[in-house]
């Protein structure tokens, strides 16, 4: 059989909840709708580390932000090789266009298409266009591996209406005339406590208002994509898989951004197409890692694994439907705040804090917002017991990084 091609499709700051096939009322994205109704849907799918830099890192090194060494955004990674290097000499063409933020010289890894620049709204129309030239024109006999980094929703980290009280009379103020269009506050908002920066609830539904735009302006630009392959000669060999570095907080517990344990910031979209295997489906049952896609990708080409991929496990078993043994937790990490080791099982969410040994429980099943933590439960201990072990056996498996041991050492 002839090498399939591979699209890594990604976006910026895009949590699950933003998605209307996923039950989102407040944002209309078509063009991931049918993404979700053509492939299959990871539902517990986390972030290797919900910030960018680390967790793009780990997506194309495969390995955990212990072990490749970007714990926070822009800190240099160690010299692993990355799937641009690894593919492009295992038979493979491979290309990049829009946003990168590694800390490496993208050219040094693909094939340049297109620079990344300025601001989502300016950018990512530029890179939609760049790939329906790319599936209009190909014409080598060798497979491409095309990467497509789209910005949006990222930009509503520049939405900061308290230190640019203009923007609230301006672009932005614009949502106060769709009074109608202002989404529900989440369950886990409380506007009677204090907000970041001393946001109003009115300023903090402005935030939302545009996230939500931000996420329909990058959604048209997947639609535009997706139809570029669709009506290519490459879309019955060609796999697509679609995800985003990190959600967004979106004023939950009264948090915005990134950086945090809970779902909006930790759980990412994960959506994967491919030619012949049965689209439409929905998969809540096994938990997936970041470093995750780079191991899938691999598989797909048929190219052996890079080294010391400790944690990564290929996915297209699961989008073929078959049935394999899977893990039973998921780590992630997080570095501010001290070091935090994220694991997670079908039923519980723990965190611990390195070094103040803070720890936080969640049930997922009966907390699905996550307001309650029950690490000080009585009734917890065995749980919490298991996860000890199950720290001991993550930490024990990954082969740490010079800047880990740093880390670890200096607040230790
Ligand atoms: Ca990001």
């Amino acid at each position: 059989m002839k090498k399939r091609n591979i699209i890594f499709c990604h976006v910026d700051q895009l949590t699950q909840k933003a998605i209307s096939a996923y039950g989102c009322k407040e944002a209309r994205t078509p063009h991931m709708d049918r993404l979700v109704a053509e492939g299959v849907s990871f539902m517990d799918s986390f972030s290797a580390n919900p910030i960018c830099c680390p967790a793009r890192s780990s997506w194309y090194t495969g390995r955990m932000c212990s072990e490749h060494g970007t714990l926070v955004n822009n800190q240099p990674i160690a010299d692993f090789p990355d799937l641009g290097q690894w593919m492009s000499g295992r038979g493979y063409q491979c290309f990049y266009a829009g946003k990168w933020h590694i800390a490496r010289n993208v050219a040094q890894s693909f094939q340049i298409l297109h620079p990344q620049f300025a601001l989502g709204e300016q950018h990512d129309a530029a890179v939609a266009r760049t790939a329906e030239a790319f599936l209009e024109n190909y014409d080598s006999s060798e497979p491409f591996f095309l990467n497509l980094g789209l910005l949006n929703p990222h930009d509503c980290c520049y939405l900061d209406l308290s230190e640019n009280k203009e923007q609230l009379a301006t672009k932005f103020g614009a949502a106060r005339h769709f009074p109608e269009d202002i989404p529900e506050r989440m369950k886990s908002f409380d506007p009677t406590r204090p907000m970041p920066k001393d946001w109003t609830p009115g300023e903090v539904d402005m935030y939302r208002y545009y996230y939500f735009r931000m996420t329909e302006m990058v959604d048209a630009e997947i639609g535009r994509i997706y139809d570029a392959l669709k009506s290519s000669r490459f879309a019955g060999n060609t796999v697509f898989i679609f995800s985003a570095d990190h959600g967004e907080m979106m004023s939950a517990h009264n948090l915005f951004k990134k950086s945090r344990h809970y779902d909006e910031a930790l759980k990412v979209p994960l959506i994967v197409v491919q030619p012949g295997a049965e689209g439409g489906r929905t998969d809540t049952s096994h938990l997936i890692s970041g470093v995750d896609v780079t191991a899938t990708i691999l598989d797909y080409a048929g190219v052996e694994r890079m080294p010391d991929m400790s944690v990564a496990e290929s996915f297209r078993p699961l989008v073929e439907g078959g049935e394999v043994r899977w893990r039973d937790y998921v780590p992630a990490e997080i570095f501010q705040g001290g070091a935090q080791t994220v694991l997670t099982d079908s039923r519980y969410k723990y965190n611990k804090h390195h070094p103040s040994g803070t720890l936080f429980l969640y049930d997922r099943k009966e907390d699905p917002h996550e307001l309650n933590n029950i690490a000080g439960d009585p009734a917890m201990r065995s749980v919490l017991d298991q996860f000890e072990e199950r720290l001991k056996e993550y930490q024990s498996k990954i082969v740490p990084s010079a800047a880990y041991k740093a880390a670890m050492k200096k607040s230790g």
